[in-house]
């Protein structure tokens, strides 16, 4: 199969100014019926034929300008439909056809989750309802009748307004009709049909417009949409008040389901949510769960304006909408929460998925340049790596341009399918800036490698500042070029204040940013009468890979001082780092004193938030050390050093830990705020280190808690504290558990999680034992995410058994899924694409699985993508 090229871009030769659907709900034959007015496009290929994608499609009848066409005049597979003598330049094309919701079990296009009717179209998934001409540079305007059994759906939704309902006389069915009135391309349309409850709520926008608010969830679960509603309220406050973007109909919905490919989707006014993203009660979510709800939430919402009213001019911009809206979606979390702190969680996610990402086989460019399957393109590279590259624009152009090129982008381009190159100029614009340059970070894939090397001079009064960059070559870009680097620095002196940052040819260093933009480029700073401490890359100003000249008592004394808490953060991670890439390799952990101190004088600090120290203090995780070890990988060795850190920590700050511990219970009732969470959080962290060494009291007391929590983060935290060792107390507690949570999905997902990141010899059995149990269903994207998810992707030393047990486990469980649901399919064998860095045994173990599934006959085009591209 040939790929896509944005090369071959071309625009569409015809366009549909309008769409009428009208859809008759129906368990297994739901009869589509679409006019669209469609219209030679005066900018596209003159002699053109009319041809309309479908998937999967049943052809009814076909009518043009409303006479019925005979056999000739047209040709029609379920792949497509083509005109190629079309009337004339302007007509009306009738189609109806026929689909299957309850055989569609790829929940792409129209399929039933729990007996509802919902569509997911992003990114082709329109062309297996109706055929189309499904781009996204296609805008039209919808109207839309639905129409099903009352008693089977008594609730029908589709984008827009509502412009009626009502019964349909002498049946038992009834009918509503929606319209759109801004044009969208067809990935945003939406429809859904069931038994839902509605949770009402209103907002008046900063202009006056009126505007009813929707839930929409299962009957009985109305109580748990409350926080969802709340955050959307803040959302579409938050993005008058910074973007200065107000909502544009008269309603705004969101319905949650159970069965959903992802997180959510952001259809126009009618946004579709996987049920995890919307559901939240104390008893049943934890704060992690609060936060992910309140990000997606506003994520959807913000799409409203990037994404929705300027859209993407195909595929290859995804990021246009992705990396913008992820932005958008961390700035909202940081006013409404702490910003460090979502900062250093951020920094966290990006380096896990995307620099891991980037490192490996499947590194794509933030704009790649081809694809085979698009679906796999949803990535951490479009989205993470797409946030930090508007973050850089931010920190060069400051906030003032930066928000003046948002203003040109919208003004400019509201209607429009837009792309990377629009959104560049609109900036360039603004802010009168050559961003020729800053273009590479759409088009040049890879993780830069910085390395700083300071010097102070203490004759010359000078602190010179070395920098060179490198980017390692990635799949079809053997050669790279230098990238622009916005890098926040401090200079520290030795009382722990800043200096101030005078250049030597008198530039001046707007917000404290150099801008470094060659191979190698020096920095000198005068007027420095003491050696200070290089603070570089604050707040992760630049996402790179940064190794500097900085020993062990400068980590330290960042770790203390650092005015950037990110920075401060970084220092103490650095130190660990330093010690379990050491530990791993040698078997024997060198001298942890100074990060021992480090960690007690932050644990002492009052004046920090109990939300940051719970982040600084936390030792890296396994996939983290991985990551930074970067080759011959060994995943029980890094096990097994970071075993021996966290208990050599608890030893050390016992007493600390335990003060901690006990300061910070928090008083009922439970309240899902930030600073509730952080003293959760860091009471739990603390939890962990204390039970680490497994002493029975330990043991005992994880027990109480899970026994007496009156809030799920209290007793996940204490469950999953419990897993990691082999007691009565954790075998009761699982059982308690599962009692407890049985007829709830999410919450077992939660228990299906845990068990899968057992790090014991019995998971992998343990795993497919649970694969066995009624609550566990290979249909559901949901429960194959938290237990075979969770097992290849966060249970290092299990999924990559040295006898490839694990491997071969996953491979079984994509190829049985890949006939039904080959997007999940996919992103399960996405766990493989760190195997590069995995010692030779284990690496060629992963290899074998790989080619397992590459000479599978007959495997989807997204599962034939990840694979082979793995392989190459
Ligand atoms: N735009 C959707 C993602 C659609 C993914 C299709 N495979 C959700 C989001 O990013 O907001
Ligand atoms: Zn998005």
């Amino acid at each position: 199969p040939h790929p896509v090229r944005l090369a071959d871009y071309r625009p569409p030769a015809w366009l549909v100014d309008t769409v009428h659907l009208d859809i008759s709900l129906h368990p297994t034959a739901t009869r589509v019926i679409s006019r669209l007015a469609l219209r030679r496009n005066p900018k596209g290929d003159a002699t053109a034929p009319v041809l309309l994608d479908g998937d999967g499609l049943t052809l009814v009848r076909l009518a043009v300008d409303g006479t019925p066409l005979a056999g000739g005049a047209y040709e029609a597979s379920p792949q497509a439909l083509i005109l190629r003598h079309p009337p004339s330049d302007r007509f009306t094309l009738e189609v109806e056809t026929l689909v299957d919701p309850t055989a569609n079990t790829q929940l792409m296009g129209l399929y039933r989750s729990r007996d509802n009717y919902c569509t997911q179209c992003e990114p082709e998934g329109f062309r297996r309802i109706t055929y189309f001409p499904d781009r996204s540079d296609v805008l039209a305007v919808y109207t839309v009748r639905v129409e099903a059994s009352r008693a089977e759906a008594p609730v029908l939704l589709s984008n827009g307004n509502l412009e009626r309902s009502g019964p349909i006389p002498d049946t038992d069915r009834h009918y509503a009709i929606w319209h759109d009135p801004w044009p969208k391309p067809s990935y945003l349309f939406a429809l859904v049909g069931g038994n839902l409850s509605k949770v009402p709520d209103h907002f008046v926008t900063a202009s006056g417009r009126p505007v009813d608010l929707g839930i929409y969830v299962e009957p009985g679960k109305e109580a748990r949409a409350t926080y969802a509603m709340d955050a959307l309220k803040r959302s579409m406050r938050w993005d008058e008040k910074v973007f200065g973007r107000e909502y544009d109909l008269d309603v705004f919905n969101i319905v949650a389901v159970s069965d959903f490919n992802m997180g959510a989707m952001e259809n126009k006014g009618l946004n579709i949510f996987n049920d995890k993203y919307v559901l939240a009660s104390p008893e049943t979510a934890t704060d992690t769960d609060y936060a992910g709800i309140e990000s997606v939430i506003a994520h959807e919402y913000f799409h409203n304006w990037s994404g929705n009213r300027v859209t993407c001019r195909d595929w290859f911009q995804l990021c246009l909408k992705e990396g913008l809206t992820v932005f958008r979606d961390q700035e909202f979390s940081s006013d409404e929460r702490s910003r460090p702190v979502k900062r250093i969680s951020d920094v966290r996610t990006l380096k896990a998925a995307q620099f891991t990402e980037d490192a490996g086989p499947l590194s794509h460019p933030v704009r790649p340049e081809s694809y085979h399957e698009i679906n796999n393109f949803y990535t951490a590279t479009v989205y993470e790596k797409g946030a930090e590259v508007v973050r850089m624009l931010k920190t060069l152009l400051g906030d003032e341009d930066f928000r003046a090129g948002m203003d040109l982008y919208y003004a400019r381009h509201d209607g429009d399918a837009a792309t990377i190159e629009d959104f560049l100029a609109a900036f360039a614009e603004a802010s009168g800036r050559d961003l020729s340059q800053f273009a590479l970070w759409y088009s040049q894939a890879g993780t830069p490698r910085v390395s700083a090397q300071g010097q102070f001079d203490p004759a010359a009064r000078t602190y010179r500042l070395d920098i060179r960059q490198e980017t390692p070559p990635t799949p079809a870009q053997p050669e790279k070029k230098p990238v622009v680097l916005p890098l926040a620095i401090g200079l520290i002196g030795p009382d722990g204040q800043d200096l101030p940052l005078t250049l030597d040819d008198g530039r001046n260093l707007p917000r404290h940013v150099i801008e470094v933009t060659q191979a190698e480029q020096s920095f000198v700073f005068t007027g420095i009468d003491a050696r200070p401490v290089l603070s570089l890359n604050r707040g992760f100003s630049a996402p790179i890979n940064l190794s500097t000249n900085l020993a062990d008592a400068d980590l330290v004394f960042l770790a203390a001082h650092d005015r950037d808490p990110f920075n401060r953060f970084d220092a103490l991670q650095g130190l660990a780092f330093r010690i379990l890439k050491a530990g791993a390799a040698s078997g024997t952990l060198p001298d942890a004193a100074p990060l021992i101190e480090a960690a007690r004088l932050l644990l002492a600090d009052s004046t920090l938030d109990p939300a940051f120290k719970a982040q600084a203090l936390a030792i890296p995780g396994e996939n983290e050390i991985a990551r930074e070890i970067g080759s011959n990988v060994d995943p029980d060795a890094v096990f097994t050093a970071r075993r021996a850190l966290k208990r050599q920590l608890a030893t050390a700050l016992g007493t600390e830990l335990e003060e901690a511990y006990a300061a910070l219970a928090a008083p009922p009732p439970y309240s899902p705020g930030a600073a509730a969470a952080g003293r959760r959080a860091l009471r739990n962290l603390a939890l962990d280190y204390l039970t680490s060494g497994g002493a029975p009291e330990a043991i005992a007391r994880a027990k109480a808690q899970f026994m007496a929590a009156d809030n799920m983060t209290d007793r996940f935290a204490a469950l999953a504290v419990l897993v990691q060792h082999d007691t009565p107390e954790r075998a009761e507690a699982l059982d308690d558990f599962y009692r407890r949570f049985v007829t709830d999905p999410l919450v077992i997902d939660k228990w299906l999680s845990l068990q899968a990141q057992i790090p014991e010899a019995g998971t992998l059995e343990r795993v497919k034992d649970l694969t066995l149990l009624p609550v566990f269903s290979m249909a559901n994207p949901n429960r194959v995410r938290a237990l075979i998810g969770a097992f290849a992707t966060a249970n290092p030393t299990q999924f990559h058994r040295p006898d490839g047990a694990g491997h071969d486990f996953l491979v079984d469980v994509v190829l049985g899924l890949d006939a039904k649901n080959p997007q999940v399919a996919a992103r399960m064998l996405s766990a493989f694409k760190t195997f590069r860095q995995l010692e030779p045994l284990r690496r060629a173990s992963a290899e074998r699985a790989l080619r397992r599934v590459a000479a599978t006959p007959g495997l989807s085009a997204d599962v034939t993508d990840i694979a082979t591209r793995s392989l190459s």
